[in-house]
């Protein structure tokens, strides 16, 4: 161990109650240093992650307006905390492939992957987790920037422990130190304006950096928000983040759920699409061998492994929905104010279903959603025309899977009343683990009302002109294609070490140490994607899917996303937005423009060769129009936004050429 290295720096202690977010800016050029760091945690001697800047109580919120560079100075001040806690083993190929590699512990088993109806299934290789040595990176998340070193790159940005002592990584440019590292952004000046959000990237220790709290939210400003400081419209951001159950006090191993799921919610998979230029279902895949379900266990997965942080204080919960006033945070606006939310799903894990529910006079009921933005993307039809989109969510509960954000315009509630904002109980499928309701926050006004004065309008929020950056990619015929498919195969396979989520797996629940995560291109128009296995991502390894630019500015190409598993998978592609063109969501050329988006689970299918098992059937799916620009030239990632997926290897490179 290196004997110079400096202490950690700390983390303020969570908030007990809400607290609005402190934030960063400028009129131009935004420069932030960030240190990661750590502190206390939530619970009784549980630790968690930070980003400090100076003396600030929690992770800024930065904000920049279009057309400026942001720069981060990141330094990584974790240590490294031994070698019990790094297990980095080699890919291992198990169709002969060496059993046992070097430095992996146990022999990899389990896989089934026989002779299919069509010759043969693909064969499959596996991969193994890490564990968290201190390693870190930075992503921008939805921002339209480079993907190239030194700007919005993952892959080869390291920043190892502050004390580290093994073999240093290839240095950047861009750092002066193998703790440090200065990250440039140019923020175009038509990039989308809302909300985004940093997070730590490091492949395997994803989830573990980012369920500690390794977050914050970034707000790109513009012409909107200019007119809505003239409206008087204020703006309040919203990071829910997740943490395991067993780190609340009180919990212990094995993990106790408060809530009880409720057998339905309101938030059903939708159903599996169909009709499409390739087959349904690829036979290459091996289905009857893909992680199952018992088959009395229902889509609301199975118990809850995580509760929920919102800008750092617990959400409480009680046995029963809801849980009384006095245990949920509270947040007071002057009375006949507007103001616009802007809420992060931060989590690493947990989807969540926001809803407002306004109680006034002993009665209760559900407000609709003015949708402004999703994804940092103001909401606008294929030709350009921006609206606010005021949404029912007792008839169309807005999913948001990991990472997806919301920007809705909020009342405060009439003197006397109060208003709730809720997460509805989710429906992530059998193989998951299962999703409550919970009552994030409790409302209330202050003040009397100004004489007479209605709140703004909110109409007056949106340009008179049309926005031209994502009009009309509904016209254009792709120019490619592509297919991919969610899988997940379990093996008889654990890790001897300590587990970053404690608890042993019950029936039905989630074990990330026995299943293994893929994302893997299986058709394409271009000629690319007949895999000839379905692997893990490998950091080190060429491109999984080349896009040729071909001399232009862009290419369109539509990708199909299928989810041959049992539970919701959230996909995420990095540098860019991509509009939904599934038929469901893609009415009126009101396609969606998002940066994730959850794969609705596969149809469920008694096992032909496990007793009471029930396999998957037909694939959910979505379809996506994706634009890629001179902009994205270089190599970066997509993946599944559930982070242990991820760090399991659930995603692929992909290299944008010039050419
Ligand atoms: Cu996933």
């Amino acid at each position: 161990m290196r004997a110079d290295s400096p202490a950690p720096a700390v983390c303020t202690a969570p908030p007990t109650d809400y607290q609005s977010l402190p934030s960063v800016t400028g009129p131009g050029d935004v420069k932030v240093d960030l240190d990661l760091g750590i502190g206390p945690g939530v619970g009784v001697d549980n630790t968690s992650l930070c980003f400090r800047n100076g003396s600030l109580p929690a992770a800024p919120v930065i904000r920049i307006k279009q057309g400026n560079r942001l720069t981060i100075h990141l330094t990584n001040t974790l240590w490294n905390s031994g070698p019990d806690n790094t297990e980095n083993c080699d890919i291992e190929n198990y169709v002969g492939g060496p059993p046992v590699s070097k430095t992996c512990s146990q022999p990899e088993q389990g896989f089934k992957a026989g002779p299919g109806p069509n010759g043969s299934f693909y064969p499959i290789q596996t991969n193994i987790p890490h564990l968290s040595d201190g390693t870190t990176n930075l992503h921008v998340h939805g921002l339209e920037v480079s993907p190239q070193p030194c700007s919005d790159n993952v892959l080869q940005s390291v920043l190892v422990a502050a004390n580290w002592n093994g073999p240093l990584p290839a240095q950047l440019t861009c750092q002066n130190a193998p703790n440090e590292l200065t990250y440039s952004y140019d923020i175009a000046p038509n990039h989308p304006t809302g909300l985004y959000f940093y997070h730590t990237h490091m492949h395997g220790q994803a989830l573990a950096q980012t369920m500690m709290g390794a977050s914050g939210a970034i707000v790109i400003e513009g012409e909107d928000d200019v007119r809505r400081e003239k409206l008087g419209i204020s703006d309040d951001v919203m990071i829910v983040r997740d943490i395991p159950s067993a780190y609340v006090p009180g919990e212990t191993t094995p993990l106790v759920p408060a809530v009880k799921l409720a057998a339905a919610s309101v938030t059903p998979p939708a159903a599996p699409a169909g009709r499409n230029w390739f087959p349904t279902v690829d036979p290459r895949i091996d289905r009857e061998n893909i992680a199952g379900c018992p088959a009395d266990l229902p889509d609301v997965g199975g118990p809850a492994v995580t509760r929920l942080t919102l800008n750092g204080a617990l959400v409480n919960e009680t046995a029963a929905f809801p849980p009384p006033d006095d245990k949920v945070l509270v947040k007071t606006m002057a009375a006949g104010e507007r103001q616009l939310w802007r809420l992060v799903n931060a989590s690493a894990q947990t989807y969540i279903s926001p809803q407002l529910v306004l109680s006034q006079n002993g009665k209760t009921s559900i407000l609709p959603l003015e949708i402004v933005a999703l994804d940092g993307a103001p909401v606008y039809d294929n030709e350009g025309h921006r609206r606010i989109d005021r949404v029912d969510t007792t008839k169309k509960p807005l999913l948001l899977a990991t990472a997806n954000r919301v920007e809705f315009l909020v009342d405060a509630p009439p003197p006397g009343a109060t208003l709730y904002l809720d997460t509805t109980q989710v429906t992530p499928g059998c193989a998951a683990d299962g999703i409550p309701a919970r009552r994030l926050l409790r409302v209330v006004s202050t003040g009397a009302p100004a004489s007479t004065s209605a709140p703004p309008d909110a109409a007056a929020l949106l340009p008179a002109t049309q926005d031209p950056t994502y009009a009309h990619m509904l016209d254009v015929e792709p120019a490619v294609k592509r297919v991919f498919a969610f899988m997940e195969y379990p093996r008889g396979f654990t890790v001897s070490k300590s587990q970053w989520i404690v608890g042993p797996p019950g029936k039905g629940q989630f074990n990330p140490n026995s299943t293994d995560f893929f994302l893997t291109m299986i058709q394409s128009t271009d000629g690319q994607g007949q895999p000839v296995a379905i692997r893990p991502f490998v950091p080190d390894s060429p491109p999984d899917v080349v896009v040729h630019l071909k001399g232009k500015d862009s290419a369109v190409e539509e990708w199909t996303i299928q989810n041959y598993t049992l539970e919701v998978h959230p996909f995420h592609m990095h540098q860019m937005h991509f509009r939904d063109v599934t038929e469901a969501d893609a009415i009126d050329g009101r396609a969606p423009i998002l940066d994730t988006i959850n794969i609705p689970p596969a149809s469920r299918r008694a096992s032909s060769s496990q007793p009471g098992v029930d396999t998957p059937d037909l694939p959910g799916e979505v379809r996506l129009r994706m634009k890629f620009t001179r902009e994205m030239v270089g190599d970066f990632v997509f993946h599944c936004h559930i982070l242990a997926h991820e760090d399991k290897g659930m995603m692929q490179k992909i290299r944008v050429v010039a050419d």
